[in-house]
């Protein structure tokens, strides 16, 4: 059995504008994970530009910004066992067009800009952003089911 972790993944403007929310939620939920943060906000330009700075040289950044920056988006945090690799494999892979049927982008993305939805890919990475999008931290608590969910 993995380690207890909780990764960080945002609904991008395109996923809260197509009307995903409850669709992407559920599949978290549906997969047993916990639900520990949740917010909607419409990301300053500083934000955004402190979340992907690691690609700020790539010529996409500017695009990049503008795009998440130019409507609200859903931030969450949820907690489980191997977390982070498990979101980022109900994800998928960031081209929407090669991800495979079942995961998010695969179902619903075309693109690899607009591809609905953003998971931290690495520990690391998952403790910088959650700080980051929840400075107030996130919610302590166990959901009864997972008694049933884990063994
Ligand atoms: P991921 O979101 O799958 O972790 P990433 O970290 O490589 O992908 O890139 C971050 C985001 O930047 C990605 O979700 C969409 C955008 N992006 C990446 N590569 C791009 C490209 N070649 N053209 C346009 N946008 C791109
Ligand atoms: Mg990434």
């Amino acid at each position: 059995m993995g380690d207890m972790e909780t990764t960080f993944v945002m609904i991008k403007p395109d996923g809260v504008q197509r009307g995903l929310v409850s669709d992407i939620i559920g599949r978290f939920e549906n997969k047993g994970l916990r639900l520990v943060g949740l917010r909607q906000l419409k990301p300053s330009h500083e934000l955004a530009e402190t979340h992907y700075a690691v690609h700020s040289e790539r010529p996409f950044y500017s695009g990049l910004i503008e795009f998440i920056t130019s409507g609200p988006v859903v931030a969450m945090a949820w907690t489980g066992i191997g977390a982070i690799t498990v979101a980022r494999n109900l994800i998928g892979p960031t081209d929407g067009k090669e991800a495979p049927p079942g995961t998010i982008r695969g179902d619903f993305s075309m693109d690899i800009g607009h591809n609905v939805i953003h998971g931290s890919d690495g520990p690391e990475t998952a403790r910088f952003e959650l700080e980051l999008w929840f400075p107030d931290g996130l919610v302590d608590w166990v959901r009864d089911t997972e008694i049933h969910i884990y063994e």
